[in-house]
């Protein structure tokens, strides 16, 4: 006899159609209309990418693969997928609300980004648990993951394969770039957050177990609101890494996104991309997870840790 158990897969959302950009903007910033010229230039980045994201596919495929992955793992647990969205519909409370109508009890809840912070994870939970409450079912919420080894081993084969790439005698003139989505620092500083540091452990994981030997953080794909975010920001750290080393190789690995979307295809892909061209240096950036076994198997790794 097995127990059902609902897999509630929480992750960022995309617009489905154009016509979504402007809701889903809106609802990124907190019912905020963003102005004509933000929409603009949101469309243009879609566009620049190849008219939407990647991600709803993306997302719906990781999800099905973590569910199948863990159905395999636990002999006695049925897990039974949910997926619900930060910004668009399916919305998180959505998905809770259809875990309660199906009579699911107990969920074990995994926010598609490797590293925690109160505002992303944290906020995910935090609209998981409150609409829970309200039909007491009982979450065990997946915190991170950055540090299960799978995960550490997905991103150093990475490393190590475009090394090859790269004649071995330009090693010492290569640099990796790890990064993650910055967040205003206030609230990182209010909060005490350990974001920062998650990201720095990451990076140093990285350096520990691959080829690399020169290693970089940075943050990116800041937004636009007036005070200070967490830097330093990927374009500026190449024009600083070139300006004071001279690295001619520069490998991004955007570590704190899983999949291929907005903000890779665009930030990295396109405008990390055009620094390294202006400064005649090689542009490297290896494949996100995706349904890729070790990411999967790194999130049941996790899951059987607390669960
Ligand atoms: O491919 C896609 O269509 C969507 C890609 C996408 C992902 C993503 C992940 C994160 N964000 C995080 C924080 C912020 C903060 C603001 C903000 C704004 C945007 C905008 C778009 C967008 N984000 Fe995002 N984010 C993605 C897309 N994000 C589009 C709005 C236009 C712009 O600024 O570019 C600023 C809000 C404000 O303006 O007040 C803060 C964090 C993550 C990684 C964790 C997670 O996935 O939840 C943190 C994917």
């Amino acid at each position: 006899m097995t127990r059902t158990v609902g897999l509630l897969v929480m992750a960022y959302g995309t617009p489905y159609k154009e016509s979504d950009i402007e809701p889903y903007y809106t609802d990124i910033r907190h019912g905020k209309k963003p102005s004509e010229e933000e929409v603009q230039d949101l469309k243009d980045r879609y566009e620049f990418i190849g008219g939407l994201s990647p991600l709803a596919h993306t997302t719906d495929k990781q999800a099905e693969a973590l569910r199948d992955a863990l159905n395999e793992a636990y002999e006695d647990t049925t897990f039974k997928l949910y997926i619900g969205l930060k910004h668009i519909h399916p919305y998180i409370e959505d998905a809770v609300e259809a875990m309660h109508q199906d009579g699911i009890e107990e969920a074990v809840t995994v926010v598609l980004a490797p590293h925690y912070s109160s505002f992303s994870v944290g906020s995910y939970d935090k609209r998981a648990e409150e609409e829970a409450d309200k039909y007491d079912i009982k979450l065990t919420h997946v915190k991170h993951y950055f540090k299960q080894p799978k995960f550490i081993q997905y991103w150093t084969e990475k490393v190590n394969e475009t090394l090859e790439e790269i004649p071995e005698g330009e090693h010492d003139n290569t640099v990796l770039v790890v990064s993650a989505h910055s967040l205003p620092k206030g609230m990182i500083e209010r909060n005490n957050d350990p974001y920062p540091q998650e990201l720095h452990e990451t990076a140093e994981l990285m350096r520990a177990h691959s080829n690399i030997i020169h290693v970089a953080e940075g943050w990116q794909s800041e937004g636009n609101t007036g005070t200070p975010w967490l830097g330093p920001d990927v374009q500026d750290l190449t024009r600083t890494l070139y300006q004071e080393h001279g690295y001619q190789h520069f490998i991004y690995t955007p570590v704190g996104f899983v999949c291929e979307h907005l903000e890779v295809l665009y930030d990295n892909d396109h405008e990390c991309k055009v620094v390294c061209d202006e400064l005649g240096v090689n542009y490297y950036r290896p494949q996100m997870p995706n349904t890729d076994p070790l990411f999967i198997g790194a999130i049941v790794d996790e899951v059987q840790s607390i669960y």
